[in-house]
């Protein structure tokens, strides 16, 4: 009977329209938000960093574990996160990231969020993150440690402040920009930024937080920052000074390449149009 058919379709029609309205209520404005959890040795510390993620806008998570000494992978499965990758070699904390965004990449992410699962970083701020992106503001928001005054406070050995300092203060003049830190660990990104840079030639290291940014820049998208708490404790820091070291002498080189880049006189191979 054509009326009883009528009435059907509209009712699957109803069904369907109520499951989509549920869904975007409970997303952000409609962008599906991964989190990446760059691992290692992070098994101490993932249940605190899992358990306070915001799951009503967050669509999923994905734990890469750099080949760590620990059972961060069994920690990972206790806490039935579902995207696990575990390097059979340690590839580094640059090398991990790559795994992080292909992954959130192939899983149709519009919001990639990366937070160390050390628990050093509230992810209480993942809301206001996914926000400033979900709703075009900013495509980057970092979460800084320096904007606010509680980095001393919160335990950041004072030596890792000075470099901080100066390091941004070296960069900012390079890049031609004003960011209070290019070093925090915490940091979103919209999925198109990410396809846009050529982010598999960076460094296995971690220079390759910077060498993103510089990339970001280069490729001239602007950069939010929004107050992040600082906390310092021993699971959550593990950089030693001569590693801090190495970081910051890559630090000056990518500025200093940036810049030469910018005004012609070299081609960095990190700005090659290569995107995936
Ligand atoms: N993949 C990988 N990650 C590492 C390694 N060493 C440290 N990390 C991670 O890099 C991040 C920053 O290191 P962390 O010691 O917390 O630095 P800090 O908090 O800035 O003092 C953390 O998420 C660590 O788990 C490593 O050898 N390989
Ligand atoms: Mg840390």
């Amino acid at each position: 009977m054509p009326v009883g058919w009528n009435f059907q379709i509209s009712k699957a029609h109803f069904i369907f329209f109520v499951i989509n309205i549920t869904f975007a209520a409970l997303m952000l404005n409609g962008k599906k938000i991964v989190i990446v959890l760059p691992a290692y040795n992070a098994a101490l510390t993932l249940e605190r960093t899992y358990k306070e993620i915001p799951f009503d806008i967050v669509d999923d998570v994905v734990l890469v574990d750099d080949n760590s000494r620990d059972d961060t992978v069994g920690e990972g499965k206790r806490l039935g996160i579902k995207n696990i990758i575990k390097h059979e070699v340690n590839k580094g904390y640059g090398g991990n990231q790559k795994s992080c965004y292909k992954k959130a990449l192939e899983l149709g992410a519009d919001i990639v969020i990366m937070l160390h699962p050390d628990y050093q970083y509230t992810p209480k701020l993942v809301h206001a993150m996914s926000s400033i992106i979900a709703f075009d503001v900013y495509p980057v928001v970092l979460a800084s440690r320096i904007l606010g005054r509680g980095a001393l406070r919160g335990g950041m050995p004072v030596y890792k402040y000075i470099f901080n300092r100066f390091l941004t203060l070296f960069e900012n003049i390079l890049l031609r920009q004003k960011l209070s830190e290019y070093h925090t660990g915490y940091r979103a990104f919209s999925a198109d930024v990410i396809r846009s840079i050529n982010f598999t030639a960076n460094s296995d290291d971690f220079v390759f937080d910077n060498e993103m940014i510089s990339q970001i820049f280069m490729n001239g998208f602007e950069i939010a920052e929004v107050t992040c708490p600082t906390k310092y404790f021993e699971e959550a820091s593990s950089i030693n000074f001569s590693r801090s070291m190495k970081y910051g002498r890559g630090v000056l080189r990518v500025s200093l390449t940036h810049r030469l880049h910018k005004w012609g006189l070299i081609k960095g191979k990190l700005y090659a149009k290569e995107t995936l």
